[in-house]
């Protein structure tokens, strides 16, 4: 009896352009693409907290499909958050609607970082396998992206208590006290190791890493204090195969050490153009970005004009078309519809 041939399925195009393949035409997705801006979204969050939704797999696939549906984005995003796994071991956090996440007791000291357990997926938070299963199977071709909080951007909430304008906690906290801030990040890091293999195996096909508020940091500090925990973390989830992007915001002056964490992608904000990006970077690695998240909010000439800007300054091979950080909740979706059209529009090989 011969073997039944395994199901291929073509490689999807955001897998392709993050692996610097050649491709048909760009693709483009949106941070925060599930979630406020859209009222389908704001129909089902109704008197449902954000964290449970998050763990009720019927709920969370739902509204991690609803853009895919609307705007025709070539890849969907888990819905989640960055807290998750830590509520996962039993950390208390709450996201508060307006403010963000906010942990009862912070972080602080040695006997502290006890209560920062291992994650143990199956065991912790197997709603999120679950709902990736169920996300993947709608999903068709279309690949589904998973994410964890790089270990300063998760340690930034844990020692502050609450979202902070500069993480000045923390940073103090590093400067004072380094060895217990760098023994936060490393434990911090099993944790996102843990939970981003557990979603591979469920079935995404790429991951983010999320240092957004890694910008606070020098370059010297970054450098001593957060980039050997993030190449540990990069080194370890390598072997799952699928491409690994970086991003943080207003970190232009930790570009090139951020890419040095071995992913495979980075994500760029605004602030920098993509050519400096490439120019600084070299062709080693992908680029994600970098609408203004503010464009779309501007009407569809401006769009129209901004997006060819971008798509004239940014590398033929490599790009995968986003917004430079989340979309905002006033953006009317309608004009996201419109963005995915016109990058598919202008970036489609004649052949
Ligand atoms: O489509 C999607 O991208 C939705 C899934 C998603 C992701 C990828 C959510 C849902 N959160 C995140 C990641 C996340 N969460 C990051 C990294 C991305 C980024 O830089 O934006 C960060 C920093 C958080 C922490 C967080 N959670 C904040 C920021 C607070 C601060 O410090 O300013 C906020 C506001 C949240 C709540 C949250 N997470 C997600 C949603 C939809 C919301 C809003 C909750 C609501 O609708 O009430």
């Amino acid at each position: 009896m011969t073997a039944p041939a395994p199901k291929t399925r073509p490689t999807p195009l955001l897998v392709r352009a993050l692996r610097r393949e050649p491709v048909e035409r760009k693709p483009v997705w949106f941070m925060r693409q599930a979630g406020r801006s859209l009222p389908e979204y704001r129909e089902l969050r109704q008197g449902v907290p954000m964290l449970e939704m998050c763990r009720t797999p019927d709920l969370c696939a739902e509204v991690t499909l609803q853009p895919v549906r609307r705007h025709g984005v070539d890849a969907a995003i888990f819905f989640s958050d960055i807290v998750t796994p830590l509520e996962g071991i039993g950390i208390d956090v709450e996201i508060q609607p307006g403010v963000g996440p906010v942990i009862a007791e912070p972080i602080r000291t040695e006997a502290d970082l006890e209560r920062l357990r291992p994650l143990e997926p199956e065991t912790d938070l197997p709603e999120i396998s679950e709902a990736i299963r169920i996300i993947t199977a709608e999903l068709g071709d279309t690949p589904l992206i998973g994410f964890a909080g790089a270990p300063f951007t998760l340690a930034s909430y844990l020692v502050e208590g609450r979202p902070s304008k500069s993480q000045e906690m923390a940073r103090a906290m590093q400067l004072e006290h380094p060895g217990l801030f760098r023994n936060l990040l490393e434990r911090l890091a099993d944790i996102a190791v843990a939970s981003l293999k557990a979603q591979v195996e469920a079935g995404v096909q790429a991951v983010q890493v999320f240092d957004s508020w890694a910008g606070s940091l020098s370059e010297q500090t970054y450098r001593e204090a957060v980039l050997p925990v993030s190449q540990r973390l990069f080194a370890e989830i390598e072997e799952l195969g699928v491409p690994r992007i970086h991003f943080a915001v207003n970190a232009g002056h930790l570009m090139e050490a951020m890419a040095e964490s071995g992913c495979d992608a980075m994500g760029v904000d605004w602030r920098t153009p993509l050519s400096e990006a490439r120019r600084r970077l070299g062709d080693g690695v992908a680029l994600q970005g970098n609408l203004d998240p503010t464009v779309p909010l501007a009407g569809p000439e401006v769009l129209e004009r901004k997006t060819r800007a971008l798509l004239d300054d940014a590398p033929e091979l490599g790009h995968v078309f986003n917004l430079g950080h989340g979309v905002l909740p006033s953006t009317d979706p309608g004009m996201l519809t419109e963005l995915v059209g016109l990058v598919h529009e202008l970036t489609e090989k004649e052949n």
